[in-house]
């Protein structure tokens, strides 16, 4: 016996990994159903060696569906989520709408899966941003190990998480660089992307950080520890999946390099490809389709008493919002609608 689920925005990059997931993992579907606006009525999208046609998320009746994954953006799901929630259907939802509200949990199971229990409230469940989730799978094992004062990340993200028109700006300005007359002017953007790198991610803030840098501060307090002081500078780069991150971490205790590879290593969720050598580590085209959050280059800060640098890598549709939402259902599953 199975889970009648529902896939909302099938059709975008967050929604089609969700259906590939959900295959992928042979996570227990009785039936399915996959929801888009109506300008993508009938539109076609894969589910193993099906071919599921999306049907009208306005009509749509969520009465007797078990869980819905919503990846659809903050206006839409504050509209439809709740909808969804009535009817007695529990949301595990991908936009930053529900993340930040005290009765939602906002979940990454490798570290908080008890937190999935307190989705009875609104019946609805948060996940986190990208950036943030695979940096919490990496400082969670270590924090158990050594507490964490003060963590400082740069993040190297990928296109893909501004969504498709975004992957395409990147493709179409690298192609049109080298052919004269085709050069593509920014447009997701707010400067050129390709060759580039840019210090902008989400919306300014008035403090001088920007939105995205700022989920990351609120979502690891939440996910993790409120105690933990965070400061972020996010950076798109012109890669199309896979974003890195450079972190910085300050511990209570004293860690060794060793044991931080080693607690690493045995930690779930986490490959470690940490060699000193010649592409002795994880770059992000390595990790498209993977499900692993990637750990490399893990030394010692010398300027720090108790500090390590490391660099994690991730696919920011997978670990970072799609497969995080099938696992977060798998949880919900086995510890709160078991079925069989
Ligand atoms: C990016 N992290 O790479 C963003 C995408 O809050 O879910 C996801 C935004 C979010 O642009």
């Amino acid at each position: 016996m199975g889970y009648k689920i529902v896939v909302v925005g099938a059709t975008g990059n967050v929604g089609r990994e969700m259906l590939n997931i959900l295959d992928e993992r042979e996570f227990p579907v009785e039936e399915i159903a996959v929801l888009a606006s109506r300008r993508s009525l009938g539109t076609e999208v894969s589910f193993g060696d099906r071919t599921l046609k999306c049907q009208d998320l306005d009509t749509f009746d969520f009465t007797g569906w078990d869980i819905a994954l919503f990846a659809i953006g903050s206006d839409a799901t504050k509209k439809y989520a709740p909808v969804a929630a009535k009817a007695g259907c529990v949301v595990i939802d991908n936009s930053s709408h529900y993340r930040y509200d005290p009765d939602v949990p906002l979940v990454v199971p490798e570290v908080n899966a008890e937190a999935v229990e307190g989705y009875t409230k609104k019946n609805i469940i948060a996940n986190p941003n990208c950036s943030t989730a695979q940096m919490v799978v990496a400082l969670k094992p270590l924090h158990d190990r050594a507490r964490i004062k003060r963590v400082v990340v740069s993040t190297y993200q990928s296109v893909s998480g501004s969504g498709k028109d975004a992957m395409d700006e990147l493709w179409n300005q690298t192609k049109g660089l080298f052919v004269p007359g085709q050069e593509v002017a920014p447009s997701v953007y707010p400067k050129q992307i390709a060759f580039n790198v840019i210090p902008h991610i989400d919306v300014f803030m008035e403090d001088g950080q920007t939105k995205e840098e700022w989920k990351m501060v609120a979502e690891t307090k939440k996910i993790m520890d409120p105690s933990i002081k965070l400061t972020a500078t996010c950076v798109r780069v012109p890669v199309f999946v896979g974003h890195s991150e450079a972190i910085n971490i300050e511990f209570e205790d004293h860690l060794d390099e060793e044991e931080a590879r080693d607690i690493l290593r045995e930690a779930p969720g986490i490959l470690v490809v940490d060699k000193r050598e010649d592409g002795g580590y994880i770059t992000p085209v390595e990790c498209v389709g993977e499900f692993a959050t990637y750990v490399s280059r893990i030394r010692q800060d010398p300027t720090l008493d108790n500090g390590i640098n490391l660099w994690c890598v991730s696919d920011n549709l997978r670990k970072g919002a799609a497969l995080n939402a099938v696992q977060i259902a798998e949880v919900l599953g086995s510890r709160c609608l078991k079925k069989g």
